[in-house]
């Protein structure tokens, strides 16, 4: 008989260089730190979970140095001794000693789900109710840059992996300037690729109501297909107010890191689609009520991505390939923005869409001697 008691969560921060800087709104990036978290049971199977945020605290306040004190000084005492087949009740008990810091239980969640599913020979993706799909399209996203360069990027991403829908990153240069560099990019690709690729943006909540309600019309005119989170997370009403007067779908990101916020976008009309980030919304088991929520609502749910590296990311695949609501596709790309994986083996990517990976658990096993190079002394 199976021993699925936890003996051991063990965490370790890697950083990780990126191919490129990574621009957001209000800060670069050029290595990517990752909190791997390490749950052991007591027959010695291991599994294993990332604590990622995108580039630092700038996004939501947790980074991987907050997340190594909450999980290993909080979290891993509740899990230690505890069995995996009691996953619900172990998150249900970490509620009572830990408020909030989603993106530390996402961690040991997906940790647990991972040792749990390896523990039996199936994917996590069964314990999460099974094949809904094999694989799902990845948007990739471009740094705040230069046209010539976006279009250099854009060119090898469409030819390469095969994309063909971009993210732009805006907030962090002067709205009008923003506006009108994204609004020629968008413009260009149109005429280089007739109809053939679909332009977002993401402002990370960083513009306000004046300015968004300025400098979004611009970009609807010039074909932006979807505004993800122009304007501050808390602020639905004008989230609302953008989806009407520009016609564009609204994706709420930052407006949504729990099911209760998910709710709260529903009743207020605030947007089309929902960021699902299995990260910032607690793990696997948060996000599938969210899901739930939205889907109920008639919201479309995008798999979207905190930079997880190939575990982390493996985890979301792995949702989004086992919950339909997930209708909107993905920007599951985090490794491919690494200079280097840390595990035996990649995700596959071909034709702008990522695969879920073979074999138990998330599919994928960190390579031991890489971990150690990349980890933080
Ligand atoms: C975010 O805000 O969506 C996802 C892709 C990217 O470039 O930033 C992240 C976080
Ligand atoms: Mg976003």
């Amino acid at each position: 008989m199976t021993n699925l008691t936890i003996e051991r969560v063990t965490s370790r921060i890697l950083d990780i260089p990126l191919i490129r800087p990574h621009g957001f709104a209000t800060t670069t990036a050029t290595a990517q730190p990752i909190l791997l978290v390490e749950v052991t049971t007591a027959d010695g199977v291991r599994g294993w979970g990332e604590g990622v945020v995108p580039g630092g605290p700038w996004w939501g306040g947790e980074s991987v140095e907050t997340m190594k004190a909450i999980v290993d000084r909080y979290l891993a005492p509740v899990m230690v001794g505890r069995r995996l087949d009691e996953l619900a009740g172990i998150m249900r008990d970490l509620e009572k000693v830990v408020a909030n810091a989603r993106f530390a239980k996402a961690a040991v969640d997906v940790a647990m789900h991972d040792a749990w599913a390896r523990a039996l020979g199936i994917p996590v993706r069964d314990l999460l109710g099974g094949a809904v799909r094999d694989s799902v399209d990845v948007t990739w996203a471009l740094g705040v840059l230069p046209l010539e360069t976006a279009l250099e990027e854009i060119d090898e991403r469409m030819n390469g992996v095969g994309h063909r829908s971009f993210k732009l990153k805006m907030g962090a240069g002067d709205p009008a300037e923003d506006t009108a560099r994204v609004a020629e990019l968008t413009r260009a690709l149109a005429d280089k690729v007739p109809g053939g690729v679909s332009i977002r943006i993401d402002v990370n909540a960083r513009w306000d109501r004046l300015t968004a309600l300025r400098h979004l019309p611009t970009l609807a005119d010039a074909g932006v297909q979807l505004f993800e989170q122009p304007t501050p997370a808390h602020d639905l009403a004008t989230l609302r107010e953008i989806t009407r007067r520009t016609g564009v779908p609204v994706m709420a990101d930052e407006s949504v890191c729990s099911p209760a916020d998910a709710l709260a976008v529903v009743q207020a009309e605030a947007a089309d689609v929902i960021a699902v980030k299995t990260t910032k919304l607690g793990g696997l088991r948060e996000s599938l009520k969210t899901v739930a929520i939205a889907e109920t609502a008639g919201l479309a749910c995008h798999g979207a991505t905190s930079l997880e590296g190939p575990i982390g990311t493996a985890a979301s695949v792995h949702f989004a390939c086992a919950v339909e609501g997930i209708s909107y596709g993905s920007e599951l790309f985090g490794p491919m923005l690494l200079k280097e994986t840390y595990t035996q083996t990649d995700l596959e990517y071909a034709d702008g869409r990522v695969t879920l990976p073979e074999g138990p658990g998330l599919g994928l096993l960190p390579d031991d001697d890489k971990v150690a190079f990349y980890t933080r002394d």
